[in-house]
């Protein structure tokens, strides 16, 4: 029995042995035995141009040799057992980073090929690690889910490594052979023994600091990717260990197991906030041989959150699948809402926005030969992929609605409410641009503005409280520095609707006041101050405040946050005073410092300020606002980072205390010190 088994995969481990073998020699033509003699030569010379072209130009395989091409080899090694699991042989993938960086991938698949590809003349597994682009499948359909930007494969890892070692347990028998730089070390040998009924693969490869910028591993980066691929793989077990020396407790391993895969998913991108419902849809199919799996679940917040992977990859600019979501479930709610009489005859259409308002849906698609498109080739281009998301989610989403009258009728009032809200909003904004025809007309009144028109030199502070804003209003520099004070807390603009938002007087005041409108009418060259300053207590109320604002800044002007224009001003902790001196403590270590210089005597008076208010003009200009003395924080966004940041403010202005504490005492995390 197993020697027929054995007997087949051979044949098929041939059929495709011969497409390789085409892509390498096309006008190869002779009669077999000598062709395969022949061959065998001129491949070789064949596979070591290829690898050398890969250590010649790396970034064409993987992108880049930074930090985050580092990490690629790792991805692309494990997306080989994720195939593996996609086709149903592989539950469990161990990932090691080793001492000295080197990286082990171990899974329990039925082992890479060992047997001899008579085309090629060698192990089928020498021909994944030496022969460019042949890491895909070896017959027995599914998906070769090749990750990563390029596509590549083993070969290329192997190509970028000091040395690479694979080992694989097959048929009782350890096989293993070693590469170093791409080059065969020693013929595949068998080392040892194991199980009978044991089977599966184990690559070790070290990263080549030849070519890479940095060689040192990244535990985080690695856990973020592992976790993704763990949620889009549902019942695939990963692990993550994490064994180089004095590594932090609680960062050494991790185990990522989801039966419930995208699902499950959902339900974590939703932790922080209410869901509307309990229930999380999934749905799956497969339609013109594009697999299709959405889960989605609305949440009582007001962002949608939708991620669009393509054999699981994610797609930041969307594509045809996302459109093809998109398409299905706003004409599925809308058919819905009319022949259940939920929407009258008489309202419009709800919008995709609107049934879209606070959404969190993953849409994953598995594809043949997916076509990138775009500015940064992150973009689904398969027109096919649209017609198979959108059958699959409107079939089954139609039938779901059927079955859960009450989830049904809760999301499409919902969206009736949404789309009220926008027409309203839209409204609101029409009045205001209409109201503002002459440039500067209509400033708040509140805003001390100052004289200088150059936003180069300009810089506004948004100050906490009338009273800190009256001190900073004296205390300014008028040619350069206006002040607008903000009453208290600001509108939590995660939790109200747009037109509440375009409402609020704080946030009406912001906004006219920078120039720049926002959404659409957003133009960062009408931008009147090139240093907005957002300037709160230093407690933790105001450290509420600040986080309100800069949601605020990041939902509505991400462009502000993303050029660098937006500040955190930084107040003293402390004020010590001591003969007739005076020194300011912005941290306990800097007063503590300050101490040990002055000494500790009983004369010292030390004061410790609970808010700007405690401080006199004099006193606010020398610590917080005078150019030459004060110290700015820069509050920076990392763009590659965009949906944990998301998360990060859902975290923040969600509903659950827990979480947003954490954060808080965090929050250091996004701002990054920068002297002025
Ligand atoms: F990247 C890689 F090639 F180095 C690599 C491949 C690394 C690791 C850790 C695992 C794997 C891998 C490959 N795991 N499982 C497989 N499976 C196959 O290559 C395989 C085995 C049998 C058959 C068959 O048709 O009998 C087909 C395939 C693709």
């Amino acid at each position: 029995m197993s020697e027929e088994m054995n007997e087949m995969n051979q044949q098929e481990i041939d059929n495709e042995g011969r497409s390789i073998l085409q892509q390498l020699n096309e006008n190869a033509e002779a009669d077999e035995l000598s062709k395969v003699e022949a061959e065998y030569g001129a491949d070789q010379i064949q596979i070591l141009e290829g690898l050398e072209a890969v250590r010649k130009r790396p970034g064409m395989y993987i992108g880049t040799t930074s930090l985050r091409g580092l990490h690629h080899l790792v991805y692309e090694i494990v997306d080989n057992s994720v195939d593996e699991a996609l086709a149903g042989y592989c539950d469990k993938i161990e990932v090691h980073i080793n001492p000295g960086n080197s990286i082990t991938v171990i899974d329990n698949g039925r082992g890479i090929p060992v047997g001899i590809n008579h085309k090629a003349g060698k192990p089928a597994v020498e021909v994944v690690f030496t022969v460019l682009h042949a890491g895909g499948k070896f017959g027995g359909g599914g998906y070769k889910v090749s990750g990563g930007l390029h596509g590549v494969g083993a070969s290329v890892v192997n190509a970028l490594s000091t040395w690479l070692e694979v080992d694989i347990c097959h048929e009782g028998q350890i096989y293993n052979q070693r590469y170093e730089r791409g080059n065969i070390c020693y013929p595949l040998k068998v080392i040892g023994s194991c199980p009978a009924d044991k089977t599966g693969t184990k690559v070790t490869f070290q990263p080549d600091p030849q070519i890479f910028d940095d060689v040192v591993y990244d535990f985080d980066t690695l856990k973020n990717r592992l976790r993704e691929m763990a949620f889009l793989t549902k019942g695939l077990r990963i692990e993550l260990y994490d064994d180089r020396e004095d590594v932090p407790e609680g960062k050494k391993s991790q185990v990522f197991h989801y039966e419930g895969g995208i699902k499950e998913f959902v339900t974590y991108l939703n932790d922080n906030k209410t869901p509307l419902y309990e229930k999380v849809m999934y749905f799956e199919g497969k339609k013109d041989n594009v697999y299709v799996e959405v889960a989605m679940q609305h949440n009582d917040g007001f962002n949608e959150m939708m991620y669009g992977f393509v054999n699981n990859i994610n797609t930041p600019e969307g594509g045809t699948h996302v459109e093809g979501f998109k398409y299905a479930i706003t004409k599925t709610f809308n058919d819905y809402g009319r022949s259940n009489k939920i929407m009258k005859d008489s309202e419009p259409n709800l919008s995709g926005d609107d049934v879209r308002e606070c959404l969190t849906a993953i849409i994953s698609v598995k594809i043949e030969d997916p076509q990138f498109e775009g500015q940064t080739k992150q973009k689904l281009g398969n027109t096919v992929a649209k017609g198979a998301v959108s059958s699959v989610v409107s079939e089954q989403l139609t039938y779901f609605l059927e079955q859960n009258p009450a989830i049904a009728k809760q999301i499409v009032e919902k969206s009736v409410l949404a789309q009220r809200a926008r027409d309203a909003a839209r409204k609101a904004r029409d009045m205001a641009r209409r109201k503002t025809p002459l440039e500067g007309s209509s400033l708040p009144g509140k805003l001390a503005d100052c004289s200088d028109k150059d936003p180069r030199n300009c810089e506004i502070y948004i100050v906490e409280g009338d009273s800190a804003g009256g001190s900073a209003k004296s205390a300014r520099s008028r040619a350069t520095q206006a002040i607008l004070p903000l009453r208290g807390k600001i509108l939590n603009v995660e939790k109200a609707r747009l037109d509440k938002i375009y409402a609020n007087a704080e946030i009406k005041a912001m906004i006219t006041a920078f120039g720049t409108g926002i959404h659409d009418d957003f133009d960062i060259s009408k931008l009147r101050y090139h240093k907005i300053i957002i300037m709160t207590d230093a407690d933790v109320d105001g450290a509420h405040i600040a986080t309100l604002m800069l949601t605020f800044l990041y939902r509505f002007m991400p462009e502000l946050i993303k050029q660098g224009y937006v500040y955190l001003a930084q107040p003293p902790l402390y004020k010590l005073e001591k003969n007739k001196k005076i020194w300011y403590a912005y941290s306990d270590d800097e007063l503590n410092k300050i101490l040990n210089e002055v000494g500790r005597d009983q004369n010292n008076k030390i004061q410790r300020y609970k808010g700007l208010g405690e401080m006199d003009a004099e006193q606010l200009w020398e610590t917080t606002m005078d150019p030459e003395r004060r110290i700015l924080l820069r509050v920076n966004m990392n763009e590659d980072a965009e949906s944990e940041l998301d998360m990060t403010f859902t975290t923040l202005m969600g509903d659950k205390v827990e979480p947003r504490r954490e954060f808080i005492e965090t929050n250091a995390k996004y701002v990054q010190n920068l002297d002025i």
